[in-house]
């Protein structure tokens, strides 16, 4: 961990690796760090090592815009994100570290017939799973949030909205710091600079993988670094339907509290929430080709922000402070792809595309139980890898920054 303050504040520093391990995960972010926790704490397999060629949490747990919901459009994605959402709720006591959980109510604008039509058809599915969502007009949207604007005298008018009071933010980082430090309590091994250059197949099956501080056997083996999905899988000779492209997004200058909900406009492909420390935190949709580069473009600020302006004056006020990209695994289906693959004892957490930070206690929770038991948890059964084989597909028009 030299270097790797954050981690070293949280936990002392693993030792030298061991040859062998039970279960080796690639990737310590969010969610390869909350499956080794919860490996630890629900199935009692402690003897892990977590991975990492970068630093903790430095992929895209650190370039998200934290925005956790369950309004989703597929009955398969709103049971999945509504039991995340629950974890939410409580793992601020459960890793006994401040996640800053704030529940603010959630908009998703619409500004024409057919997004009003998606919008009804989200807020009944939502409905009958038991998730809060309904369609509201635009004085009921501006009565919420007094902030935005809801004339006719723009681009775009507001018709009405998808209305999500459990709509939340949460602080990424403290997320990782807090699985990690749990995880690491319980005796996971966390090992960051170590890049993975190999995963070892003998038989059909993964037996351990090569790194740069050389070779580990594992008894089994899980990838979880959402942005380099497919070139890590391809080590284990999997090819994935997956295409990686740059995600965008950009903070503010911090102001005093104005901004209480997360907007989002799929028509525009741009969202807004305000963090604790009072920065915007803002993201649009995912650029127009695949790219594996985290670079910043003025193309994305521009458009943005001609969108932002109309929907909120204010914004006219505020300095750009800072702007990155995160690498986003779009899955053709817009659903992640988890669980088991055709390599026994080889698991796969990917295709995160942009919705892969609200699904960390889930996925880290079901991944888990995926890697202890060896079989597919029915949450995630329609999420297997397998299904891109049976067209079997989980069209989720309920994901934001993508086109549909
Ligand atoms: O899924 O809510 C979302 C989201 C917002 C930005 C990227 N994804």
């Amino acid at each position: 961990f030299k270097g790797d303050h954050a981690a070293e504040r949280h936990f002392r520093l693993s030792p030298d690796l061991k040859p062998t391990y039970d279960v080796v995960i690639i990737g310590a972010g969010g969610h390869g760090l909350a499956a080794a926790y919860y490996l630890a704490t629900r199935h009692g397999i402690t003897n892990i090592a977590v991975l990492d060629k970068g630093w903790l949490a430095g992929g895209n747990t650190a370039r998200n815009t934290t925005i956790v919901r369950a309004n989703y459009l597929t009955p398969e994605g709103v049971a999945f994100y509504k039991e995340s959402v629950d974890l939410f709720r409580s793992l601020s006591n459960e890793l006994d570290i401040n996640v800053m959980y704030t529940e603010r109510g959630h908009f998703t604008l619409a500004h024409t017939d057919a997004a009003m039509n998606t919008a009804r058809w989200r807020a009944e599915v939502n409905k009958h799973m038991g998730v809060s969502s309904e369609v509201i007009g635009p004085d009921d949207v501006k009565r919420i949030c007094p902030t935005i604007n809801v004339s006719d005298d723009v681009h775009y008018p507001i018709m009405g909205a998808l209305y999500h009071p459990p709509g939340a933010i949460a602080r990424h980082d403290a997320m990782a710091w807090g699985y990690a430090k749990e995880a690491a309590r319980h005796g996971v091994e966390i090992h960051t600079q170590t890049g993975v250059n190999r995963i070892l197949i003998e038989n059909g099956r993964a037996v351990g993988v090569e790194t740069n501080r050389g070779t580990i056997h594992a008894g089994r083996v899980l990838q979880a670094v959402a942005g380099s999905s497919s070139v890590v899988a391809n080590m284990a000779g999997l090819k994935l339907p997956i295409r990686t492209i740059p995600l965008q997004a950009c903070v503010s200058e911090p102001v005093k509290p104005i901004l209480d909900q997360i907007v989002v406009s799929g028509s525009l492909h741009v969202y807004i929430s305000q963090s604790a420390r009072g920065e915007m935190v803002m993201g649009g949709a995912t650029d127009a080709y695949g790219l594996y580069s985290t670079r910043s473009t003025l193309d994305f600020k521009e458009s943005l922000m001609a969108h932002m302006l109309e929907l909120f004056p204010f914004m006219g006020e505020l300095k750009v402070l800072r702007q990155w990209a995160g690498m986003a695994d779009m899955t053709p289906d817009f659903s992640p792809v988890m669980g088991l693959t055709p390599i026994e004892n080889f698991f796969i957490d990917a295709g995160w595309g942009t919705w892969g930070f609200k699904a960390t206690p889930v996925s880290g929770l079901r991944m888990a139980e995926c890697v202890a038991t060896g079989r597919q948890p029915d949450l995630l059964k329609p999420f297997a890898l397998d299904r891109f084989g049976s067209f079997d597909l989980v069209g989720e028009k309920g994901a934001a920054s993508v086109g549909h």
